[in-house]
């Protein structure tokens, strides 16, 4: 059905190298510290590491402001600790990604330094400058009414040259003019051949939809009347050149690329804001050779609240809403040349486990390895995030809103506390505290939980983010050691995700009992072969579907029963 290439099958493992290991005791994971890790990555059979962002960066949004894309960040090393880690990944059978961040750059990179210092400046056009409005009474305006993601407006005044400049996220982040060629070849050079040339296997493309915006930069229509800004993506997201920008990015840089074994390159996007099956096949359509696949964010909005004004707002959702997320993104691709991934966690949500089962001590781990089942035995690449393979969970709730350090997270909560404050919305504050214990980006970004030993073996100094207090309880070491740890089960899924990848990775997958709302069942099919997956959402036994015809192939649990999906359990049933 769908043609097998090495990228569909293959399981990535994304590594966030602040938080991953630290070899120096700066309380900083670094890539030396990443790289005396890499034989535990690959023990556990995955096959591509993932890194975020390891580029020299001011760090206002974890190094996804970049400053310079030719040089590692002192805080992780330097160019010739990333040539080692290229080398370490090849011996141990795994590629390399990197992420390509080129929406924006950092405030601090040369080419906005130059941009800003003045309106004749031959890189002045590299980024959005526009001249201010005013209001009837000679008030200086933004050029338009837009939000930006991290709260706030989309631009930012700047004296020296009396104009303002555009930015999507902080104002540390101006947004790149792609409508200029000279930019385009220079983001080329810079942030993709340097990197490819040294060997890496890939990117993993950062905000891939917006490098086309509406550059006539029409007014937000008024949505919320109590507030100047207003959701705009339809003017910055998914724009008129967006498709023509992506295919020159393939066709002068990534097709003129091999991985280190002699493969395509490998490409996935990440493509918020589209929910649409038509919107997406454009991006990860084969013919179209644009990218390999693209991530879709329905499932990590699940119990977000509506638009990314409301984002920590916590909404109630029932699991067959999830469930037709998942079929949604499991369906769109039959009958097409496209392809899709999988995944349910990253740097910028909070743990699976919190946020779709239960973190109580008594459930963690059966919620843990359900999960996992759920994630093996769907079609499209399986994306999985460090710690995920421990069942590392979310900040403890009895923590200060003080130890979340991200500018989104701060950002949210000043606005909420404000408004508490000034009486426009007087339960804000609570709210948006329960949102950011639940979704909060900054939970994905604890240290990784290595040992028992202080600081959770991740640093001998002091840990940026504060370790979590359940590490002893929760650690790779500890799983390495017991055969029915949550570490020992990925294990075998992914073995077996692999053993059987004909129905697990490129199976069809049907949705059965779709209004149940306590169990989540499916079908995998792949010519006379069929899987059937069934798993507890809730605390309570369920009933276990029909399986007549079919063996047992794996339960989370040690002890089943035939008739019965014990609280959290997961079964897979095979039929050959
Ligand atoms: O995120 C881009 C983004 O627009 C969202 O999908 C994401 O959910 C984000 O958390 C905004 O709420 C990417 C990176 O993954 C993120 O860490 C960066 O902050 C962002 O780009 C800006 O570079």
């Amino acid at each position: 059905r769908h043609q097998r290439v090495w990228w569909k099958e293959a399981v990535f493992y994304q590594v966030y190298p602040a938080s991953f290991k630290d070899s120096n005791g700066d309380g900083w994971g670094d890539i030396p510290g990443l790289l005396e890790r890499i034989p535990y990555i690959a023990s556990l059979g995955v096959d591509v590491v993932w890194l975020s962002p390891m580029f020299e960066s001011p760090q206002i949004d974890m190094g996804y402001d970049i400053s310079n894309y030719e040089a590692v960040d002192p805080s992780y090393g330097t160019v010739e600790d990333v040539e080692k880690l290229i080398k370490a990944c090849h011996d141990h059978d795994l590629k390399l990604i990197l992420d390509l961040v080129v929406n924006h750059t950092s405030d601090q990179h040369a080419w906005f330094k130059e941009s800003r210092s003045s309106k004749d400046n031959p890189k002045r056009d590299w980024y959005f400058w526009k001249p201010p409005r005013y209001d009837e009474n000679g008030n200086r305006l933004p050029p338009t009414n837009y939000r930006s993601y991290f709260a706030g407006g989309t631009w930012t005044w700047d004296e020296h040259t009396q104009e303002y400049y555009l930015h999507l996220y902080d104002k540390s982040q101006p947004d790149l003019n792609w409508e200029n060629e000279e930019c385009r070849k220079a983001i080329y050079d810079s942030a993709m051949r340097f990197w490819l040339d040294k060997g890496i296997d890939g990117f993993r493309v950062d905000t891939v939809n917006k490098y086309s915006k509406h550059i006539d930069f029409p007014q937000a229509p008024i949505t919320d009347p109590s507030t100047f800004i207003q959701p705009a993506a339809q003017f910055w997201c998914n724009g008129p050149r967006i498709h023509e920008f992506i295919k020159e990015m393939n066709s002068e840089v990534l097709s003129k690329y091999r991985t280190y074994d002699g493969q395509e390159l490998v490409t996935v996007g990440e493509l918020s804001l589209t929910p649409d099956p038509e919107g997406v096949l454009p991006y990860v359509s084969a013919e179209a050779k644009e990218l390999s696949m693209v991530f879709q964010f329905d499932i990590t909005h699940v119990g977000q609240g509506s638009g990314f004004l409301d984002k920590y707002d916590f909404a109630e959702w029932k699991l067959p809403e999830m469930k037709r997320i998942v079929e949604k993104w499991q369906t769109f691709i039959d009958g097409t040349d496209g392809w899709t991934t999988v995944f349910n966690e990253n740097h910028d949500n909070g743990r699976s486990i919190c946020r779709f089962a239960d973190e109580s001590p008594q459930w963690r781990e059966k919620s843990a390895k359900m999960l996992a089942m759920w994630l093996t035995t769907v079609t499209g690449t399986l994306f999985l995030y460090q710690g995920q393979e421990i069942g590392m969970i979310n900040a403890p709730k009895e923590w200060s809103i003080d130890e979340y350090k991200d500018v989104e997270s701060k950002n949210f909560w000043a606005e909420a506390v404000k408004m508490t404050e000034d009486g426009t919305d007087p339960t804000r504050e609570e709210r948006i505290k329960y949102g950011l214990q639940l979704m909060a980006r900054d939970h994905a970004r604890l240290p990784f939980q290595w040992d028992s030993s202080k600081n959770s073996g991740f640093s001998d100094g002091e840990p940026w983010m504060r370790t979590h207090d359940l590490y002893k309880d929760i650690n790779a070491e500890a799983q390495e050691k017991e055969a029915d740890s949550v570490l020992s089960f990925y294990k075998r899924l992914l073995r077996l995700r692999k053993e059987h990848k004909d129905v697990f990775v490129y199976g069809n997958f049907e949705l059965l009992d779709a209004d149940n709302e306590n169990t989540f069942v499916f079908r995998k099919q792949y010519q006379h072969k069929t899987a059937l997956v069934a798993l507890n959402f809730t605390s309570t036994a369920q009933n276990a579907p029909s399986h007549e015809d079919m063996n047992l192939l794996m339960s989370s649990y040690s002890k089943t029963s035939p008739e019965t999906l014990q609280p959290y359990e997961g079964k897979i049933y095979i039929n050959y």
